[in-house]
C-alpha cells in the first residue's frame, strides 16, 4: 500500500519530457563487482527504475549498449573499463559517493561509484531521489559523504512483542519471546533506513529484560545472527542492548562486579561467542544504574569501570560500548539543590573525562531532562574533551504527542546541532560533538529511539513518517535545513505537485511550534499524565519522586536553577551560556522557566506577562491545530484516499486534545492566579 511503501514511493514519472531524458540510462545497469550490498545496490535500483519507468532495466557485467548506469566501487570502474582514472575520483571514504555522468568514446555512462560497496548502495539511493524528483542527470556531477560515523536507531522493543513508548502497533522484530521467523517486513525496514543512510542498530529495548538478557547466549545467537545478516545486506551493523547482571543472570556467577577476574572473563567469551555468529557485531548498548537497572554502582565501582570492563571484552573483535549518560535518581524528593534532576548527567560523568577506553562512547539525551518539546542542549555535550560523545534524540513521540498529534521533529533537532556549546570558544557547535571534530574524537555520531511498529503505515501516524526519514537526512548531512529535508521528503512521499509540496511543508513547519504552544509552557516541561505521558495534567508529576517540577503557586512558576539562588544547573554550562542563562534579562523566553522562578506578572522579553502568554498561546496554540485541518483538507482529491483519511483522522483527534490542553492549562493558572486573560476570553474547565 502507498501508507507502507512511505517514502520508497518511486511513482510512475509520467511527463514525457522527464521520461526520455532517463530512457536514455533507464534500460541497462551495469555492475562488474559482486558483494552482498553491491548486489543490493543493483537490486534496488531495478526495483526503483521498474517503478519508475514502468521495464525492468537489464543487469549485467559488462555494456551491452552505449548508455548505462554503472553501479560499482572507484577503482573497478577504472580496471574494467578505463573510463574513469583515479585522478577523477575524489577520496569519498567508507560511505560516501560520486554520481557522474561520463561521456567517454561511444558511451554515456551515468556512474554510481562508492570506495566501497556501501558507499555504493547510499549512491543508489541518492540517484532514485534525484530521478523520484525529476531532476536533470546530464551532466550530473555529486560527490557527497556522510559527516557522521555513527548514525544509529534504537529499537526499545520487548522480546514478547511490546514496545516501550511505541505508538505504532506491535514489535516487527519479536513475537510471544521468539524473535520472528518470517524477516520479509525487517529487510523492509532495512531498505527504508539504509535508504536514508543509517548504518547501526540496537534491536532491543535498553531496559533488557530475561528473555532479552539470552540474546547473548549460545542458544539465541544463530536467531540474532539471522536479523543481523539481514541488516548487513542493507550495510546497516548489529547492537544489543545488554543487561549489566548477565554474568549472574545467564552465566550463573554470583557477582557482577566489574573488576573481578572472573566476571571480566565471562564477557570477554561471550564476547568471543558473539563474533563467532556475527563477525562484525557492533557492540553493546548499555543504560546501568538508571531507573533500577543494574549497574556497577551495586559494586561501589564506577560508570569507567563498568563500561571498560565490557570495552576490554569486546576490543580485540572491533566492537564499541555504548554508555548511556540518562543517569539520575528516580526515588528523590526535591531536597536540596544537588537533588536537580537536570544536573545529573553532567555530575555523574564530568568527573570521570579521560577514564573511558577509547572504544567507549557516552550516548548523551539531547538535553538534560528526557526529550520534552523545549529543553536546553545538555550542557554534558562538549563538557568532557577527552571522551568520545554521541547525542541521543527521540523520534518516538513520546512527550510530543505520541503520533496522534503531528510533531515534525527536524526544527527542534536542528536547533540543538546548531547550538554553540562554547566548550573551545565561540563556534563549538554540538553539530561539531557528534561529528567529532571538536575535539577530534575516535567515536561519535548520534542514535535515536525509532517511532516504528507494526502498522501497515509504520508509524502510527502516516506523516510521523517524515520523523524517521528527517532523522537520516539531518545525520547524513547536520547542513541541509528543516526545510529542504521536508520538502524531499513530502515529494518522495506525495509526489511533485506543488500544492502538496507547499502545503505539507508549511504543515510539518509549524507543528512542533503548535505543539508547543498549547501544551507546558516556557520550557517548564512535564505536566502530562504520569507513567503513560498522554495528555494534560499539570501536577501530576509535581509530587513524585521523579525529580520533575514547576512549582507553581498562587505567586508564580518555575525552576530556579541559577548559580546564586537556584540549583546551580546554569552553571554547568560554559560561558557565556551560563550568564545568558543565569540572568533573567537574558535568558531566552521559550527557556524562562526551565531557569527561573517568576511571578506571573513577570514580563518576557516579547513584552508580554507570563501569565497572559500562558493564555495567549495555548488559545493560538488550538487555533492552530484547527488550521492543520483546513490546510490538509485543501488537499483533497490530491492525496490517495487511504492516506488523506488517515492523516484527516490524527488532526481532528489533535485539535480535540489540543483543546482539552488549553483547558486544562488555562484553568489551573487562572485559579492559581486569580489573573484574568486580558482580552477577556472564557477560561474553563
Ligand atoms: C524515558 C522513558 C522510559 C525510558 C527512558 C530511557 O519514559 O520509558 O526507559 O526514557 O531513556 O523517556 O531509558
Amino acid at each position: 500500500s502507498t501508507m507502507y511503501k512511505a517514502w520508497l514511493q518511486n511513482h510512475h514519472v509520467e511527463q514525457p519530457e522527464l521520461r526520455e531524458a532517463l530512457a536514455r540510462w533507464s534500460g541497462s545497469i551495469v555492475a562488474s563487482v559482486h558483494t552482498e550490498v553491491l548486489d543490493t545496490a543493483v537490486k534496488e535500483l531495478a526495483l526503483g527504475i521498474k517503478q519508475l519507468y514502468g521495464e525492468k532495466p537489464t543487469v549485467s557485467k559488462v555494456p551491452q549498449s552505449e548508455t548505462f548506469i554503472y553501479v560499482g566501487v572507484a577503482d573497478q570502474l577504472d580496471k574494467s573499463f578505463g573510463y574513469l582514472d583515479k585522478s577523477e575520483i575524489p577520496r569519498v571514504g567508507q560511505e560516501g559517493y560520486i554520481l557522474k555522468h561520463v561521456v567517454r568514446e561511444q558511451h554515456s555512462i551515468l556512474a554510481v561509484l562508492g570506495e566501497t560497496d556501501r558507499g555504493a548502495l547510499y549512491g543508489v539511493f541518492h540517484l532514485l531521489r534525484l530521478m523520484n524528483m525529476g531532476v536533470q542527470l546530464e551532466h550530473l556531477h555529486i560527490v557527497e559523504r556522510p559527516r557522521n560515523q555513527l548514525r544509529m536507531i534504537n529499537q526499545w522493543d520487548n522480546a514478547d512483542g511490546t514496545i516501550e513508548r511505541g505508538y505504532a502497533g506491535h514489535s516487527i522484530f519479536f513475537n510471544e519471546n521468539q524473535i520472528v521467523e518470517d524477516m520479509t517486513r525487517i529487510k523492509d525496514y532495512a531498505r527504508l533506513l539504509a535508504s536514508v543512510g543509517i548504518n547501526a542498530i540496537a534491536i532491543n529495548n535498553v531496559n533488557v529484560n530475561e528473555v532479552e538478557t539470552a540474546f547473548i547466549s549460545e542458544e539465541q545467537l544463530p536467531a540474532v545472527a539471522k536479523l543481523a545478516d539481514v541488516f548487513r545486506s542493507y550495510g546497516i551493523r548489529l547492537y544489543i542492548s545488554i543487561h549489566f547482571a548477565s554474568p549472574m543472570e545467564l552465566g550463573g556467577l554470583s557477582s557482577a562486579d566489574p573488576l573481578l577476574p572472573e566476571v571480566r572473563e565471562w564477557w570477554k567469551m561471550t564476547a568471543a561467542c558473539i563474533y563467532d555468529h556475527i563477525p562484525d557485531f557492533g557492540g553493546f548498548l548499555v543504560k546501568a544504574d538508571s531507573e533500577h537497572r543494574p549497574g556497577p554502582f551495586a559494586y561501589g565501582r564506577d560508570h569507567a569501570e563498568g563500561a571498560n570492563m565490557l570495552a576490554e571484552a569486546l576490543e580485540p573483535f572491533g566492537g564499541i560500548v555504548i554508555w548511556r549518560c540518562f543517569v539520575y535518581n528516580c526515588m528523590q524528593d526535591w531536597r536540596d539543590r544537588s537533588t536537580d534532576r537536570a544536573r545529573a548527567a553532567y555530575d555523574h560523568f564530568k568527573p570521570l573525562d579521560g577514564s573511558f577506553h577509547d572504544n567507549v562512547v557516552l550516548q548523551v539525551k539531547n538535553g538534560p531532562m528526557d526529550f520534552q518539546v523545549r529543553e536546553p542542549v545538555s550542557p554534558l555535550l562538549g563538557a568532557m574533551n577527552q571522551t568520545n560523545q554521541m547525542i541521543e534524540f527521540q523520534i518516538t513521540q513520546e512527550y510530543t504527542g505520541q503520533q496522534r498529534h503531528l510533531c515534525y521533529l527536524i526544527p527542534q533537532w536542528k536547533e540543538v546541532l546548531e547550538f554553540d556549546t562554547h566548550a573551545k570558544g565561540k563556534g563549538s557547535y554540538v553539530k561539531h560533538i557528534g561529528d567529532g571534530t571538536l575535539f577530534g574524537m575516535k567515536i561519535s555520531g548520534y542514535a535515536a529511539v525509532s517511532n516504528i511498529g507494526d502498522d501497515e503505515n509504520w508509524t502510527g501516524h502516516t506523516l510521523a513518517q517524515a520523523n524517521l526519514h528527517g532523522y537520516g537526512r539531518l545525520v547524513w548531512n547536520p547542513d541541509l535545513t528543516a526545510e529542504e529535508i521536508a520538502e524531499e521528503w513530502i515529494r518522495l512521499t506525495f509526489g511533485n505537485e506543488e500544492q502538496v509540496v507547499r502545503t505539507v511543508a508549511d504543515m510539518l513547519l509549524a507543528s512542533w511550534h503548535i505543539y508547543e504552544q498549547y501544551t507546558a509552557p516556557l520550557g517548564v516541561g512535564w505536566m502530562v499524565a504520569p507513567n503513560h505521558h498522554y495528555g494534560p495534567d499539570v501536577d501530576g508529576y509535581e509530587y513524585s519522586r521523579w525529580g520533575t517540577y514547576h512549582f507553581a503557586d498562587r505567586e508564580g512558576i518555575g525552576v530556579d536553577r541559577t548559580d546564586k539562588s537556584g540549583t546551580g544547573y546554569a552553571g554547568q554550562y560554559f560561558s557565556p551560556n551560563r550568564e545568558m542563562y543565569n540572568q533573567l534579562s537574558s535568558c531566552p523566553d521559550e527557556l524562562l522557566l526551565f531557569f527561573h522562578h517568576v511571578p506571573y506578572t513577570h514580563k518576557l522579553q516579547s513584552g508580554q506577562t507570563v501569565i497572559q502568554h500562558i493564555y495567549e498561546t495555548r488559545f493560538t496554540g488550538a487555533e492552530r491545530a484547527e488550521w492543520l485541518i483546513q490546510q490538509w483538507t485543501s488537499l483533497e482529491g490530491k492525496i490517495d484516499p487511504e492516506r488523506y483519511e488517515q492523516v484527516l483522522e490524527r488532526l481532528q483527534e489533535q485539535a480535540e486534545h489540543a483543546k482539552e490542553w488549553r483547558d486544562v492549562i488555562n484553568t489551573y493558572f487562572y485559579r492559581k492566579s486569580g489573573i484574568a486573560d486580558e482580552k477577556g476570553r472564557t477560561i474553563y474547565r
